[in-house]
């Protein structure tokens, strides 16, 4: 169907211009805006969780959630010392630029860091929509298969870093972490790495060190 297709066209084009006035904006206030992408369950809001605790004494961070429903997302990082605000989406299974935007209405971006997007939780949607982000980090959680890359290769080809989590659970799975980091590079050579534990803490010292070194640059303009 032509006007269907029409349609969509004019939602993403909307989208798009939206985002590139976003983006602008960031530039401008100097906020790192990261976009964060997994399935549900993977561990995107213990990462923030635990990336807030690292960060917060000396980072200024705030955080949109992205939900169908609930706030508890937000409730726990706001636990976790930062402003947080809650979007649900409804049925929606992505985030998009609109949405964004009127979370941003919470916040002094020009006083902030970092800004952390916690997308809906599934690896098709998000990967579309472009939401100002400076980067898209995917969370792959290791015991849902070291597979998933070659499975879902948009969201990993879209991605600036890939976090590799729940290695803890190594010895007790099939799915290899080695494995689960080859196949993310075959799909996205130039795709930086991290392989943690949220719940040990290992690894979590260099993506930390990674956000650092964005937000310098940022800073940098
Ligand atoms: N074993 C283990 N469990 C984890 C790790 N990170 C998160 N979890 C658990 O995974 C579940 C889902 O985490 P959550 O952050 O809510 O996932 P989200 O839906 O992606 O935001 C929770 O029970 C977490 O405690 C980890 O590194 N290792
Ligand atoms: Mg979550």
């Amino acid at each position: 169907m032509p006007g269907q297709v029409t349609v969509l066209k004019e939602i993403t084009q909307a989208n798009s211009t939206l985002a590139d006035a976003l983006r602008t904006d960031f530039a401008r206030q100097r906020v790192l805006v990261l976009d964060v992408i997994a399935s549900p369950g993977a561990g995107k809001t213990t990462l923030l969780e635990r990336t807030i605790e690292l960060l917060r004494d000396d980072l200024r961070i705030a955080v949109i959630e992205g939900d169908p429903a609930t706030s508890l997302d937000a409730e726990r990082v706001a636990a976790a010392g930062v402003p947080a605000v809650q979007i649900n989406t409804g049925g929606g299974c992505h985030l998009e630029a609109r949405m964004v935007q009127s979370a941003l209405g919470q916040f002094d971006a020009a006083n902030l860091d970092v800004i952390v997007i916690e997308n809906v939780g599934n690896l098709l949607c998000p990967t579309g929509w472009d939401l100002g982000e400076d980067a898209k980090i995917v969370v792959a959680s290791l015991p849902e298969g070291d597979d998933k890359p070659l499975k879902y290769p948009m969201s990993f080809v879209s991605a600036h870093a890939v976090v590799i989590n729940k290695i803890d659970l190594e010895p007790y799975i099939p799915a290899k972490v080695a494995k689960l980091r080859a196949n993310a590079l075959a799909i996205n050579p130039d795709v930086t790495v991290f392989e943690v534990s949220c719940t040990s803490g290992q690894g979590l010292d260099a993506w930390v060190q990674w956000i650092r070194e964005r937000v310098a640059q940022k800073r940098a303009g």
